[in-house]
């Protein structure tokens, strides 16, 4: 959005937070009454403005509070989901959930890659994961039983499905994204909220947060020898994650037989 700081000078600003006692924002860039760019494209540390802004942060500050809000939603899920699961099955299918909100600058940063002007409501209508939560699990079919039980949930719409497991990218990544909307009900009304749900195995998450660091270590541009070693060791991931699963179906195979009882013994017990 344009803010005119004075007569003389206009910023183009994105809102970042407020304290109640101040607001702070990025400025994207700026220009003087004569025209002139003195900032473009430099990122300003976050800074005091006075708050004569209004609407521009009431607006931030409701995205934030509408996607916070979904976030905590679709975590409660996940929680009874994985509660339930214990309960019916004696085991949990969620290792652990990380959430967080998109930063501002990542915002901006998708919408201009897409052409976008940095606008709220150009953030709400072309940024699909503002509100981002990852799911990680132990073994792939976890994956699918979550995914599976979030979809059913008749208060959730589903967005779109991208099955990076089936079909990984290019890179070697694999994970199963969600993009789904949840009600947050608002004193007045009530807001569907846009959250990407990523769901994927420790080993998985392993593998992405690593490529994830190398990838913006080298700015996008990774050496090849490292692409070549990076999907080689996607390759390893998946192998590791088949291995892991079929003991684990081993195992609870195993464990079932055990604990199914012997219609012999049960006579001999029972004196027949
Ligand atoms: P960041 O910094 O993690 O948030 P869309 O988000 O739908 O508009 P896209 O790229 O088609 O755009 O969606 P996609 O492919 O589902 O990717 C969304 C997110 O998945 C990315 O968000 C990453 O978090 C993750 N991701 C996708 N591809 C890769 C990959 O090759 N390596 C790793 N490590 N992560 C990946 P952002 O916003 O791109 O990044």
């Amino acid at each position: 959005m344009w803010y005119n700081f004075s007569k003389y000078f206009t910023a183009h600003i994105i809102p970042i937070k407020s304290t109640g006692e101040n607001d702070y924002i990025n400025i994207i860039s700026a220009e003087t009454a004569t025209g002139e760019m003195f900032l473009k494209d430099k990122r300003w540390d976050i800074m005091e403005f006075k708050p004569e802004m209004g609407n521009g942060v009431d607006s931030w500050k409701e995205v934030n509070l509408v996607y916070n809000s979904a976030l905590r939603e679709i975590s409660t899920k996940l929680e009874i989901l994985n509660d339930e699961f214990q309960h019916v099955h004696q085991y949990n299918p969620i290792e652990h959930i990380k959430s967080r909100i998109k930063t501002p600058e990542s915002i901006v940063k998708k919408l201009r890659k897409n052409g976008y002007e940095s606008t709220i409501p150009n953030m709400v209508k072309y940024v699909n994961d503002i509100a981002g939560i990852r799911v990680i699990c132990s073994f792939t079919s976890d994956i699918y039983r979550i995914a599976e039980m979030l979809i059913k949930q008749s208060d959730l719409k589903v967005i779109s499905v991208k099955d990076y497991i089936q079909r990984p990218k290019p890179s070697g990544y694999k994970s199963y994204h969600l993009i789904v909307t949840v009600p947050v009900f608002l004193s007045d009304r009530i807001v569907d909220a846009k959250v990407e749900i990523q769901i994927r195995t420790v080993a998985m998450d392993f593998w992405a947060s690593l490529e994830h660091k190398i990838h913006y270590k080298f700015e996008g541009n990774v050496p090849e020898h490292i692409k070549r070693e990076l999907i080689e060791c996607a390759s390893m991931v998946s192998d590791l994650d088949m291995r892991m699963l079929s003991l684990n179906e081993e195992v609870q195979h195993q464990l079932h037989q055990e604990t199914v009882p012997d219609p012999l013994v049960i006579k001999k017990a029972s004196g027949g």
